[in-house]
């Protein structure tokens, strides 16, 4: 792998390796264990993706924050609860295949993912993944999916962005307007977004043929947060709110208000059947401007 001049891997104090990316436009940190971009603070901001003080960083487990990839389902298995939430690719190691410098001083890593004894044992469809990171003034990830078998295969698959913001009490998410969300906290209901999303409780909603830019405005911090996407029809949104932080072993009691998850998928209704040789590729780019 040619490290990129500005790029260097660093052995971590979480007992887990990772990228560390420095370049005029940004830093970021990337770990191979779940392909998981824990940090990126672009040039003049704040750290934008969200980390609790609690995560674990331990193999077989999902770093809690930054952005965990969701892969092959979306939540719990539907038949095998003895199966990973989210599907196995947070918590496998992923290859560093590429880590250089772009002409305009981004810093591009690719990792890769691959079928293996233990995905077939989980999901039984070939399949090669690939995760490529773009770090500048934006932050560019694309997760490209190909089934490799010969029959098709049925996939959810979701960046499970954790945003850090002032507090969700304060915060707002405009763009998803008019659009049908399941409301997991209600029985799954179907309901209809009325305007801007604002936060007075726990939330868990997945948005269904939403394509738009989503906007995070954050008056505590003074930002906003756009995460436009490609390739995507989901968004999924979720605060866990006072109880749900407090079951959560690797979520701090009194994180809660620090963070939202707005989340770039194809789940439930927008679930994907990948023909054989057939690559999904879904991307969301994060950018970041001053003023609420
Ligand atoms: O994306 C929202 C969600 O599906 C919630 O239901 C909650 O389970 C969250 O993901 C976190 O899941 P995790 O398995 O990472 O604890």
């Amino acid at each position: 792998m040619d490290a990129p001049a500005a790029s260097t891997i660093t052995s971590s104090s979480h007992a887990l390796p990772y990228l560390s990316i420095a370049n005029p436009h940004a830093t970021a940190r990337i770990y191979p264990h779940g392909g998981h971009v824990a940090q990126w603070r672009p040039a003049g901001h704040g750290e934008v993706l969200w980390l609790s003080a609690r995560s674990l960083y331990q193999p077989g487990k999902p770093i809690r924050g930054g952005i965990p990839l969701c892969f092959p389902w979306f939540g719990p298995h539907p038949q095998r609860s003895e199966l990973p939430a989210h599907g196995f690719a947070r918590i496998r190691p992923w290859t560093v295949a590429q880590a250089s410098d772009l002409p305009d001083g981004r810093s591009r890593v690719r990792l890769s993912l691959a079928a293996d004894s233990e995905t077939l044992a989980a999901w039984p469809h070939d399949f090669s993944a690939e995760l490529t990171i773009s770090v500048g003034a934006t932050l560019e990830v694309e997760l490209a999916v190909t089934n490799r078998g010969q029959l098709p295969a049925p996939c959810e698959m979701a960046l499970h962005t954790y945003f850090s913001i002032g507090d969700i009490r304060h915060t707002t998410v405009e763009g998803l307007g008019g659009c049908t969300f399941i409301d997991k906290l209600d029985h799954g209901t179907r309901k209809v977004q009325d305007g801007n999303i604002a936060f007075t409780g726990e939330i868990d909603r997945v948005y269904l043929g939403s394509e738009a830019t989503a906007v995070i405005r954050d008056p505590v911090l003074g930002r906003r947060i756009s995460i436009a996407k490609r390739g995507s029809r989901s968004t999924v949104v979720w605060n866990p709110w006072i109880a749900k932080a407090v079951k959560m072993a690797d979520f701090g009691d009194h994180e809660w208000p620090g963070m939202l998850c707005v989340e770039t998928a194809n789940a439930a209704d927008d679930r994907l059947s990948l023909a054989p040789g057939a690559t999904q590729r879904m991307a969301a780019v994060i950018s970041v401007s001053s003023g609420a």
